[in-house]
């Protein structure tokens, strides 16, 4: 019997290789989460020339004496720009009552966004103990909830009811301005939690940018991206036609307009306009997507 060593050769080519998610950047540091562990990596030659890897992103990591480095990014399933991050199930948008006021047109710009990319959307209106029963936001939530959106609800004491089950087995990324209570709602979800939470600015009446990084925690069965709060995106890139077809209570209606190319502003004959006209899409939400539309079309007037 041969008890030869194998040639050194092949010795050399035999790697150390093995798949992550990437759950945290802090400036070139990639936490690269693996099946033997989590590896604090660096990104390797060849990745700096093509796109950068972010939170989100399934890597190759490559493991070396001395460092981890990651060699290449899988192809991405979908992915968010602001707040950036790759990979995501469901995106969740936190809007507070109060502290800072809620914005039923913010609430409208994070949800085109999130629909635009194909990631399924969810609301949730944080700081309820701080209104009235009769306060307008609760018409608001019921249209949400009209129109076939997911609302949750949640106060100073409690994760909203059912929220937990939401999660489970699921990537979801929170969204929403500084100070509406995001990283309060994963203290709140998971007890061993201690993510800094700061209260808003009384001056300024908005956050004050307490969450720095955007990390993927690991919650309730889940996995959670908190994310640092943000309450202006650029959106002008979104197309008009490719958007109204994402938007969930407007796809019903799109196909029936007269013309194919109907971006449901003036057209003659558009089954949208009618919708809204005769009440059945919420007019709030479409004259939102106006606003969309005319950030598009100045957009491109520009160039
Ligand atoms: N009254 C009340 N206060 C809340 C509630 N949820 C959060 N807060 C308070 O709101 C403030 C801001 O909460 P954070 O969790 O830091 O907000 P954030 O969205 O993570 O903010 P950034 O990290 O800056 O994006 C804190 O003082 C919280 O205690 C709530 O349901 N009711
Ligand atoms: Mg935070
Ligand atoms: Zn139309």
């Amino acid at each position: 019997m041969n008890r030869m060593a194998p040639p050194t050769a092949s010795r050399c080519i035999i790697t150390d290789m093995e798949t992550g998610r990437i759950i945290k950047i802090v400036s070139n540091q990639y936490e690269v989460l693996c099946d033997s562990g989590s590896y604090t990596c660096v990104a390797m030659g060849k990745l700096r020339k093509g796109r950068s890897p972010i939170v989100g992103d399934l890597v190759e990591v490559e493991h070396f004496a001395k460092q981890s480095g990651i060699q290449r990014i899988h192809p991405r399933a979908n992915e968010l720009r602001r707040p950036l991050i790759a990979n995501i199930d469901q995106a969740i948008i936190v809007m507070s009552c109060k502290e800072p006021d809620f914005s039923p047109s913010l609430v409208d710009r994070f949800l085109f966004q999130i629909v635009y990319h194909g990631i399924e959307p969810i609301l949730c209106v944080t700081k309820t103990d701080l209104i009235q029963p009769k306060d307008s936001i609760h018409a608001w939530i019921q249209d949400y909830r009209d129109s076939g959106y997911q609302v949750y609800t949640s106060d100073k004491a409690e994760a909203p009811e059912g929220f937990a089950d939401r999660l489970k087995g699921k990537i979801s990324v929170l969204c929403g301005q500084s100070g509406v209570g995001k990283s309060s709602l994963l203290n709140k979800l998971n007890p061993d939690f201690q993510l800094q939470t700061q209260q808003i600015s009384k001056a300024l009446g908005r956050g004050k940018h307490t969450t720095r990084h955007c990390e993927l925690h690991a919650v309730a069965g889940g996995w959670v991206a908190d994310t640092p709060g943000f309450s202006s995106m650029d959106l002008s890139y979104m197309e008009p036609i490719t958007l109204a077809r994402c938007i969930p209570d407007f796809k019903d209606y799109v196909d029936d307009c007269k013309f194919r190319d109907c971006i449901h502003m003036s057209e003659p004959q558009c089954a949208l306009r009618e919708a809204v006209e005769q009440g059945i899409v919420n007019e709030d939400r479409y004259a939102h997507y106006q606003e969309i539309v005319a950030l598009y079309q100045n957009q491109k007037r520009r160039y």
